[in-house]
């Protein structure tokens, strides 16, 4: 098949092709294979709304989809091709931070998976978020391109004006096909406008940011710490907003809807905060065609639903309204009147939208305006409702829901895992490949011998796939024998790296005292910290610096090895995930609203040592204690410390010989040789005198648990059971279980 489009396409055989002529060759094949499955379908339409779509690389992916991957694999190995080699020619887009944008991406494979009829809209990001690199240990930022004359983006001859204050500008509209696993395609809509321009970004990732004809969908989430920042990302919701909200009206309308039965026609899934603004847009457009404000205030009420992602309140957007007027000044008459109503009804400030500092509380937006409020893990939905959102919870109690995030086993296991799905084929047929409950036939298999080291040989390989992987994208050398314990996830200081890092001087002082590990360990991160966010960027020096010093300590590297990965990326956690042993799951308790990767490790045979936050609360569940390494304090714990303002880090400094020492170590002379004394003192400074996440809490609990698990993996037959065990557990998780809920609790369609 493959053969005869290159023959085509550039008058050459398989052999004589390069990587690069196959995979625009793939690319070309794909594409139309992917947009011949797109059904015209008239019935109610789901509308997923999101700033971020973290999709990965797509060939594969929509080669397993289309069902034909096995098969040009095949095809490229007999003419001594490798898919792999041909995968590493596509560019990665970063248009997504971490697991919001994953979760979106994971979502729409879903959605299409099951047959359903749902879009996803967004903006066409041309830089991404950022590009990572390390200099002189430090997280430096540069652009991240991906656009190029050939590539999945589809150009739409369709096109909407959208208004702000000052001027208009038209929108252009580009598709990407989203093709379910045997099953339907629909579409990514990614806005852009014609007049970007990619050339006024210099040093990095600075450009001017008020010329919004020119940068307005340059970079996802721009630096807002000033008001021009705050600006343009008020101009790109409206954006993203405006044209969704213009092209949702569009469709509904040609399939018959009068306007008035909207919610018939469409469900908007707002995503976070970030496209709360087409509620407003919404309503504003419906009485533009002739509505009454009362009555197109009730139909956006039906037609939107909400998810809430984090209870971390500097997450939760709150724009002020001088900066709302000179942007879309349209919007704001509409947005009072949603407010006073809130009042008029409510005897409560604490669920106004506008509030005593004239700010919107986006969220409240939705939550008055929305008819579904979900979390995103069963603890963070109960924390919502029991405390952040209480004042809300006890007004509209039938709003509130709980949608367990998911991940979709495709990308997951299918594609990053080959092996292990192929094994699993074997053992309990591909069932589960629809059915991901299926994956608990495993069980049968606990006590059999063969199968277990069969699960640790495939980790091994896997082991040894990744040592290759890096080696060669990034000069950087594992042992494939040693422990992998690996923290990939956005640097955050609730995410706790930095506990971690503590470990390590722990670690590396302990061998330096002649105390050494029985299996070598290699730990490793992978991480972009927000470029504005210091202590998290100071958390990333601390890592470098740590690997520098004992990776070249020939006492401590045959024991004891630091890895950070630059620019993870979805690509990277597809190799990292299938080759790990440990998955760090450390966040303070209460602040990880779900948390993802926690379930790919898990799928993927990982053991979870981590506290009982977002999901992980519910793997432990699953797997039972034996089965999950837990420890720290619990989130009731975590918020009574914040409730009473009780917690002073220092204290468990003074208290505690060992905890000094590790904290001390960062600003040690062996340490501030290698670092920079600002970074490295600052850190020190935080850990000591602020420690908002609280990472001396918890600390030796995690070094007990850490060590306990470590001595756990010498025992590979506990193992192996350990890993079947996760294994067989994971179908719960996946996210056509999460869409399925979705669909049947908010969608309906
Ligand atoms: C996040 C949460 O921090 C994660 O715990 C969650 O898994 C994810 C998807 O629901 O959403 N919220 C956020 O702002 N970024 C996230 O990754």
């Amino acid at each position: 098949m493959l053969a005869e489009i290159l023959q085509k396409k550039y008058n050459k055989t398989l052999k004589e092709c390069s990587n690069e002529e196959i995979y625009f060759g793939l690319l070309e094949m794909t594409k139309e294979m992917a947009e011949k499955k797109y059904i015209k379908d008239t019935n109610k339409k789901i509308y997923y709304i999101s700033a971020e779509f973290l999709i990965g690389k797509l060939l594969s992916n929509n080669l397993i989809n289309l069902g034909i991957y096995d098969e040009i694999r095949e095809e490229l190995k007999q003419s001594g091709k490798s898919i792999t080699e041909v995968e590493n020619i596509e560019l990665e887009p970063s248009l997504g931070n971490g697991g919001l944008g994953r979760l979106a991406a994971c979502f729409l494979d879903s959605i299409a998976s099951l047959g359903l009829n749902g879009d996803g809209i967004g903006l066409n990001y041309h830089f991404g978020l950022f590009k990572q690199v390390f200099e002189e240990n430090l997280q430096k930022e540069t652009i991240n391109p991906w656009i190029t004359d050939d590539s999945w983006l589809i150009k739409r001859d369709k096109s909407y004006r959208v208004n702000f204050k000052d001027f208009t500008v038209k929108s252009k509209l580009y598709d990407i096909a989203v093709t379910g696993y045997d099953n339907r395609t629909n579409w990514l809509h990614l806005f852009d406008i014609e007049t970007v321009d990619e050339s006024i970004v210099k040093d990095g990732i600075s450009f001017e940011k008020s010329d919004i004809e020119k940068n307005l969908t340059l970079f996802l989430y721009p630096d807002d710490s000033d008001e021009k920042g705050e600006l343009l990302r008020i101009y790109q919701q409206y954006f993203m907003v405006s044209n969704a909200a213009q092209m949702i009206l569009e469709e509904c309308i040609l399939k018959g809807s009068n306007l008035h039965d909207l919610y018939d026609y469409a469900v908007i899934q707002i995503n976070d905060t970030h496209p709360t603004m087409v509620i407003p847009e919404l309503i504003r457009l419906l009485m533009e065609r002739g509505i009454e404000m009362d009555e197109a205030i009730d139909i956006v009420s039906k037609t939107c639903a909400y998810t809430n992602h984090t209870i971390l309140s500097e997450a939760l957007e709150k724009w002020p309204i001088k900066y709302l007027k000179k942007v879309v000044p349209h919007l704001l008459p509409i947005i009072e009147v949603l407010d006073n109503k809130v009042r008029r009804k409510f005897d409560d400030p604490t669920v106004a939208i506008i509030d005593n500092q004239e700010r919107v509380h986006m969220a409240h937006i939705d939550i008055h305006y929305g008819f579904s409020v979900n979390g995103v893990a069963a603890l963070h939905t109960d924390i919502l409702k029991q405390n952040e959102l209480n004042n809300f919870y006890k007004i509209y109690p039938e709003k509130f829901n709980n949608k367990t995030n998911g991940i979709t086993f495709r990308r997951w296991l299918l594609h990053c895992n080959y092996d292990l799905a192929a094994f699993l084929t074997d053992l309990i047929g591909d069932g589960f490949k629809k059915d991901a409950d299926q994956l608990e036939r495993l069980l049968d298999f606990k006590e059999d011998a063969n199968v277990l080291n069969t699960l640790l040989d495939i980790k091994h390989r896997n082991k040894v796939a990744l040592k290759e992987y890096l080696f060669k994208n990034q000069g950087i050398e594992v042992d494939e024998n040693s422990i992998f314990d690996i923290q990939i996830k956005r640097l955050h200081e609730y995410k706790r790296q930095q506990m971690n890092a503590l470990y390590i001087i722990h670690k590396y002082l302990e061998i330096k005292n002649g105390k050494i590990p029985t299996t070598p360990i290699t730990l490793i991160f992978g991480a972009k910290a927000a470029p504005a966010y210091i202590i998290a960027k100071d958390i990333i020096h601390l890592i470098l610096c740590l690997q520098e010093l004992i990776n070249n300590d020939k006492e401590v590297n045959p024991y004891l090895k630091v890895v950070m990965v630059e620019n993870y990326n979805v690509t990277l956690a597809e190799k990292l995930i299938p080759a790990c042993d440990i998955s760090e799951q450390i966040s303070l308790a209460s602040k990880e609203a779900s948390g993802t990767g926690n379930m790919k490790f898990m799928l993927n045979g990982a053991i979870t040592l981590g506290t009982m936050d977002g999901a992980n609360v519910e793997i432990a569940e699953l797997v039972g204690e034996d089965n999950i390494y837990i420890f720290g304090k619990s989130s009731e714990e975590v918020i009574s410390h914040y409730e009473n303002r009780d917690y002073v880090s220092k204290d468990y400094y003074n208290k505690d010989k060992e905890i000094r020492q590790m904290v001390d170590f960062i600003v040690s002379d062996t340490l501030m040789k290698i670092g920079k004394k600002e970074n490295l003192e600052r850190l020190h400074n935080e850990l000591i005198n602020k420690d908002w996440f609280m990472t001396l809490l918890d600390i030796k609990e995690y070094m007990q648990k850490k060590e306990e698990i470590l001595a756990d993996y010498e025992d590979r037959e506990k193992w192996s059971k350990m890993m079947l065990e996760n294994i067989s557990r994971a179908g719960f998780f996946s996210s056509d279980r999460t869409i399925l809920e979705y669909n049947r609790d908010i969608w309906n369609v």
